[in-house]
């Protein structure tokens, strides 16, 4: 058996791409390194009430930080000192994190929810980092919301880490769908899932249905047909829903499923809306989904065509298996 680091697969990856640089590689290391460290750190989240409470002094005298604000302010740190990026916008940030001008300015943004689920942190179950990487368009030396604000079409590279029995990472640059999984002996990532391909049928289907009451009709009615009993399989869709998007994502990434979080009257009876965020969330995992044979939607519109408003622009998702998301597509349109 030929074991290989992430490290390995990313020099591999840029010897076959020479138009790929340093620079790129020098930045996913720097993404791994963050992994490992909050996923140590996870993996002691829940001795926080033993050791200190969130927003308590711990035993050395320093504040104990809430999971996801350690993660924001870690990766921040990571990234900032690395030297390869430009701009950071992130989910935990209203605008986009400028680089000091101690540190070189590198040639890409980043958009990141860097621990995304975190609410499901007390129970125990699987959390992600989420990250996105485009390239440099603005003109002055350093960079600005613009870089962060590309369409999804425009990412260079997009992955997620999850933070579960195992740690894993799973990237793409445009050039399929690579997984890695942490072995914590030797703190390296070692590929274990090369070139992922979403598997045929789609048998599970995941939302929040607790929101049914809130859906349009057409939702409502794609929702219903899952449970119906399907002709080749002798038997419905098997549901499963988590609440926490990586996981929820990658289980169907791997076994074959759609995951929706469509637009719903909640918050406002005469506006429908999504929840997710489309740079920090919809479009890092639509450009995974896409490589791995998937499609992502809002119902309406690919989602790797929309052009962001802002930071914090939220958009419904619908993502899984291609054939799966376009009949969604239909119920929609019919109403
Ligand atoms: P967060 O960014 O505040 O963690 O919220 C995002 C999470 C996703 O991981 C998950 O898919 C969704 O919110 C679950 O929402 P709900 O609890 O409404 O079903
Ligand atoms: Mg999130």
């Amino acid at each position: 058996m030929k074991l290989k680091t992430i490290e390995q697969h990313i020099l591999d990856q840029q010897r076959k791409y020479p138009g790929a640089s340093g620079g790129f590689s020098g930045l996913l290391y720097d993404i791994a390194l963050a992994a490992k460290i909050i996923g140590k750190q996870v993996n002691m989240a829940g001795l926080v009430n033993v050791i200190g409470a969130t927003g308590d002094v711990n035993i050395q005298g320093e504040v104990v930080q809430k999971m996801d604000t350690y993660a924001n302010d870690l990766l921040i740190n990571i990234l900032t000192n690395g030297g390869k990026v430009c701009a950071i916008a992130s989910e935990e940030n209203e605008n986009i994190v400028e680089i000091h001008d101690e540190f070189l300015v590198g040639k890409y943004a980043i958009n990141m929810d860097p621990l995304d689920g975190s609410s499901n942190i007390g129970a125990n179950v699987s959390i992600g980092t989420i990250f996105s990487i485009h390239r440099k368009i603005s003109k002055g030396h350093k960079g600005s919301e613009e870089d962060c604000l590309q369409k999804g079409t425009k990412q260079a590279c997009a992955g997620y880490v999850i933070y579960g029995s195992s740690t894993m990472l799973v990237y793409t640059t445009g050039t399929g769908v690579h997984g890695f999984t942490l072995d914590p002996t030797v703190g390296e990532f070692i590929l274990s899932h090369e070139n992922i391909q979403m598997p045929e049928p789609c048998k599970i289907y995941s939302v929040n249905e607790g929101n049914y009451n809130y859906w349009d009709n057409g939702t409502k009615k794609y929702i219903e047909s899952l449970k119906e009993v399907d002709k080749t399989s002798n038997r419905p869709y098997t549901s499963r829903y988590i609440g926490s998007l990586v996981s929820d994502f990658h289980r169907n990434l791997l076994y074959g499923g759609i995951f929706l979080y469509p637009a719903d009257y909640k918050k406002d009876p005469k506006k429908p809306e999504g929840k997710l965020r489309l740079l920090f969330e919809a479009s890092p995992i639509a450009f995974i989904a896409e490589q791995a044979g998937g499609y992502a939607t809002t119902g309406t519109q690919r989602i790797l065509d929309i052009e962001p408003k802002h930071l914090h622009h939220r958009v419904p998702l619908i993502v899984g298996n291609k054939s799966e998301v376009l009949r969604y597509e239909e119920f929609l349109k019919r109403g």
